[in-house]
């Protein structure tokens, strides 16, 4: 194989930043796949630049220069960031690729605009196209293995990348590591629900903790585990061999099923101190949660005394809830969030605008064939930006109602106050005030505060959500030229439409079976 310049480029936003939060924490969010194909290529003999954009870089300046071939990592909401970089970096004679979640979600959209779109990579799909290694225009080939990598290279060996990311995180630096990959559990709703579950290399593990320790005095981890602890035991044992008590601390998206209280005790003195479990619904999704059949009222009650239980081990805790599910009607599911939080005022409350991400979850077909998938850009899908989902139950204006009032109530000075004191340690305390005032609380009751008022206001915006219109409000093309900062030039014609139903097409399903254009302002059902 020739050797190659290769650039690989992780886009953890979606453009320019200014946040305070995200100088703060986006270099701790970045991926660990980049890493691994920058490795890999490093091992193949190729010279390989890696650039972490995080919102706070001159993304011009520090573009990798003059490359054959860059590998592009996005997640949807950087996808159109992600396509004018592509037509950017062709300009300059480079051939593109992207992976990472937009490129498994949306493999129909992102081919026009890159060369190759990747599904699961491993080293024989990454040599592949090195091996090929040339433009395929108009229409990229998409390419991907039959199932996840049975193995990733560590910490150890991707660290020069690692080292380089967390440079950039000035308080707090977070080492992204896996333990295992897919999710037992079938939440329909999830890209997990149909990938296996497969623990990676326990070895591996151990000789990443153990050189992590020579790095830093007291290192952090955050586990990309869709569902972290299956195999409890295990991962539990692997810590314990080689960490001594007290000398890594770990934070990780676990389900709540996962967190009985003797696993507590064992992740209290392996040094766990951030847990970040998923309710997504009180009326829904009992075996994630233990809940069983529960439902309502009783739900909250059930999860808010598990929730304080886990308080009494772990000092950090974030609740994931999923907002205009298919079972919820009316405010009473909003309400019992409210009443969550009263319960649990320690929790710190991260909602997520049904989203259906392309051919993410099976369940996405079944909102495509009902017509019910909105052609919201790319750029708008972070969960909390657009729905782009039609709510089974609500009207837009009820439903935005709902979303408002919860946002105010959980980050009300009061809901504030109340997290403060029922939070034990310095730096949790410190990040959900940080994170209560930053976008991600006040900056979202502004937004969806906006949305609200506009959907009676704004006419092309109302008709946009409800399906009767595909031209995009105004107000979403100026967000997004500004949110692209000097990248909307580079933007590719056609870039800013895809097609919602692409993979309802694809599946070989006809048009959707209802059209849009009524409005749901009673209940469907
Ligand atoms: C860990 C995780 C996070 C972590 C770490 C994020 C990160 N930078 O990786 C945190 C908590 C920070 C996070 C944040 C968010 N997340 Co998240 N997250 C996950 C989770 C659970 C695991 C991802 C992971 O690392 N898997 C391990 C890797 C090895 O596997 P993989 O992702 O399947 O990748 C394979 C291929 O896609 C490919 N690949 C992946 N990346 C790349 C990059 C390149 C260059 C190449 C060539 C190939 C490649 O190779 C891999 C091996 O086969 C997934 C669920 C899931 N399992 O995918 C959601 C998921 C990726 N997140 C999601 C979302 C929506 C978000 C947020 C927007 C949530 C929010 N509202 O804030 C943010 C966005 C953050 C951002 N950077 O833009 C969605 C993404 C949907 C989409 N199409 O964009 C997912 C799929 C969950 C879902 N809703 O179903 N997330
Ligand atoms: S438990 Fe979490 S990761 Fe697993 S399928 Fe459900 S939502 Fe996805």
């Amino acid at each position: 194989m020739r050797k190659l310049r290769v650039g690989v480029i992780d886009l953890v936003t979606k453009g320019p930043s200014s946040s305070m939060y995200g100088r703060v924490m986006n270099a701790n969010l970045a991926s660990i796949m980049p890493q691994v194909i920058a490795t890999w290529c490093e091992q193949d003999g190729h010279d390989v630049t890696y650039f972490c954009y995080t919102g706070h870089e001159d993304i011009l300046e520090e573009l990798p220069k003059d490359c054959d071939i860059a590998f592009i990592g996005a997640f949807t909401q950087a996808a159109q960031f992600a396509y004018a970089l592509s037509h950017l970096l062709r300009s300059r004679g480079a051939v593109t690729v992207l992976g990472g979640p937009h490129a498994r979600c949306y493999p129909q959209d992102a081919a026009k605009y890159f060369d190759y779109v990747l599904g699961f990579v491993d080293r024989d799909i990454l040599d592949t196209v090195l091996e090929d290694c040339q433009p395929h225009r108009p229409l990229g080939q998409r390419l991907a293995a039959a199932q996840q990598p049975l193995e990733l290279p560590g910490v150890r060996e991707r660290w020069k990348y690692v080292e380089a990311t967390l440079e950039k995180a000035p308080l707090i630096k977070i080492v992204p590591m896996l333990a295992s990959l897919g999710c037992p559990y079938t939440c329909s709703f999830c890209i997990d629900s149909v990938v296996p579950y497969q623990p990676l290399d326990s070895e591996v593990l151990k000789e990443d903790l153990r050189f992590l320790l020579t790095k830093y005095k007291r290192p952090r981890i955050g586990w990309h585990d869709p569902n972290f602890g299956v195999r409890f035991n295990d991962v539990m044992e692997a810590i314990e061999d080689v960490v001594p008590e007290g000398k890594i601390d770990f934070i990780a998206e676990s389900s709540l099923s996962l967190l009985s209280e003797d696993h507590l005790q064992r992740l209290r003195a392996n040094g766990f101190k951030a847990i970040l479990p998923g309710i997504e619904s009180w009326y829904d999704m009992g075996n994630k949660s233990k809940t069983g059949k529960r439902q309502g009222l009783e739900k909250v009650e059930a999860v808010s005394d598990h929730i304080n239980m886990i308080f009494r081990y772990i000092p950090y805790i974030q609740t994931n809830f999923v907002l205009g599910l298919d079972g919820d009607s009316g405010p009473e599911p909003f309400e019992l969030t409210a009443r969550f939080l009263d319960r649990a005022p320690g929790a710190f409350p991260a909602y997520s605008l049904l989203t259906a991400f392309g051919q993410a979850a099976p369940l996405n077909l079944d909102y495509q064939r009902a017509g019910r998938v909105l052609p919201f850009p790319f750029h708008f899908l972070n969960n909390n930006h657009a729905m782009n989902v039609k709510p089974a139950n609500y009207g837009w204006p009820e439903f935005y109602d709902n979303v408002v009032a919860v946002s105010k109530y959980s980050f009300s000075w009061r809901a504030i106050a109340r997290r403060y004191r029922a939070t034990r340690e310095r730096i949790p305390r410190w990040m959900n005030m940080l994170r209560a005032m930053s976008s991600e609380g006040f900056g979202r009751i502004r937004y969806h505060t906006e949305i609200r008022r506009r959907l009676d206001e704004d006419r092309g915006l109302r008709d946009y959500f409800e399906g009767e219109t595909t031209t995009l409000p105004q107000f979403f093309v100026d967000r997004l030229k500004r949110d692209l900062g000097p990248l909307w030039d580079w933007l590719p014609d056609g870039a800013l439409q895809h097609d919602p139903n692409a993979y309802l097409a694809e599946a070989g399903d006809t048009k959707p079976k209802v059209q849009m254009g009524t409005r749901t302002a009673t209940p469907l059902n």
